[in-house]
């Protein structure tokens, strides 16, 4: 039996190691594109590289999306059936301090990878996704978002993947690549990374929790996004490509909260009572009722989230919600995660890292 070859740029992170394990369950060979660093940055797949049961069919290449040589030498080498570009300079708030860096990753990345599959050979062979996302809807122009909706790009994040969204359709078109979109609203899990709001604040309440910290400090918290699960959206990304033909879909809970929201229900989930004060930059939120028991390092009245200028970006993407019908329709997929289900993993996930540390330091 011949196993289809995927290669997956992004494997180290939130999503890359998720779609990683999906695919092996699915008895794919996995190859995985991963960048130089000065420090460890495997730790979402080490499990995976140190299981013996995926040793020959888990394979990790050096590689960069801003270096077209690395990436042809793995396409020729490799000779995926699907590529997932999961590869990004994916905060939005610091792609406005390096909007060029963005700008190359995002969009030369993209495009160096969409030329090493063509100028390979492989056009009509590998089939491509392209991690598209909500951003680009940014200033919205419609309610509800669907793969109809006018983009408005508002940061040089969304800007870049805006180019990767058209240049993907664009290979689609001039070349009859299999080459797809998936536009993923925002999805979370306990492999977030840290500073992106919801894992910011599951960590910060840990720290909290554990005495490590006092305060979380947050920007806009009326921001309003549709969150989901990161394990139900890598699902998405490979049902994208086993569709009767190259498209682009929008994926989405169509269900919106509040980073407000998301903060209160993980002190919920906690079993603490807080109570907000103030308004705008001086708004935060103080503890009225909790166990001391429990939790032997909170303080009644202890105010635990605060306001910072620092975490406003200069331009806001201040609601967000998608209209997933199509992907609904056509995919025949649902996200079957809630945020409540969202919320306890990520909090039970992080109580548990924050601990060991705490015990290691005491
Ligand atoms: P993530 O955790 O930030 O992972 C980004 C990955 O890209 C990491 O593996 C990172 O490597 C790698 N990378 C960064 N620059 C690179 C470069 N120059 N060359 C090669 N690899 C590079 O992102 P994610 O949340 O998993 O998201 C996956 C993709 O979906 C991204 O493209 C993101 O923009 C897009 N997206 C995400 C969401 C969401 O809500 N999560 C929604 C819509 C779209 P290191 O580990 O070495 O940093
Ligand atoms: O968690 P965020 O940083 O995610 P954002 O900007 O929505 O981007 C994420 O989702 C996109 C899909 O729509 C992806 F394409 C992108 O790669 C990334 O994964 O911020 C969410 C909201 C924003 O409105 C932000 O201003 O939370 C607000 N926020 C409030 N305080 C904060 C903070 N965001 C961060 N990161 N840190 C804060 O302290």
């Amino acid at each position: 039996m011949k196993f289809k070859k995927a290669l997956i740029t992004g494997i180290t992170g939130q999503d890359g190691s998720y779609l990683a394990e999906f695919l092996l369950k699915k008895k794919y060979i996995v190859h995985g594109i991963k960048r130089k660093s000065s420090s460890f940055n495997t730790s979402r797949i080490d499990h995976i590289y140190d299981n013996k049961k995926y040793k020959n069919k888990f394979f990790l290449h050096y590689g960069d999306l801003s270096d077209a040589n690395s990436l042809i030498e793995i396409i020729r080498s490799v000779q995926p059936n699907e590529v997932y570009n999961l590869a990004a300079q994916s905060h939005v708030g610091v792609s406005f301090q390096l909007p060029n860096y963005t700008t190359q990753v995002n969009s030369i990345g993209a495009l160096n990878l969409l030329q090493a599959i063509k100028d390979s050979g492989f056009s009509k062979k590998t089939k491509f996704y392209q991690a598209s996302t909500s951003e680009l809807f940014g200033e919205i122009q419609e309610k509800k978002q669907s793969e109809k909706t006018k983009f408005y790009p508002k940061s040089p994040y969304a800007t870049s993947k805006l180019f990767a969204y058209w240049i993907t359709k664009n290979y689609r078109e001039s070349y009859g690549m299999f080459a797809s979109n998936g536009i993923l609203f925002n999805h979370e899990s306990p492999r977030r990374g840290e500073t992106f709001v919801t894992r910011k604040i599951t960590i910060g309440l840990s720290k909290i929790i554990y005495g490590l910290e006092k305060c979380l400090y947050l920007g806009n918290i009326y921001s309003l996004r549709d969150w989901g699960h990161a394990k139900d959206y890598v699902e998405m990304c490979w049902k994208v490509l086993q569709f009767k033909r190259p498209d682009d879909f929008v994926i989405a809970t169509e269900k919106q909260y509040s980073v407000k929201f998301f903060v209160e229900q993980c002190f919920k989930y906690l079993g603490i009572q807080i109570k907000w004060f103030g308004k705008g930059i001086n708004e935060n939120a103080k503890i009225i009722k909790f166990n001391q028991t429990k939790y032997p390092n909170l303080k009644k009245n202890m105010t635990v989230v605060r306001i910072s200028k620092k975490y406003f970006r200069p331009n806001e993407v201040s609601n967000l919600i998608g209209n997933a019908n199509k992907a609904k329709r056509l995919l025949k997929w649902s996200p079957k995660r809630s945020i409540q289900h969202l919320i306890k993993e990520m909090m039970d996930s992080d109580l548990e890292l924050i601990k060991k540390i705490y015990i290691s330091q005491n």
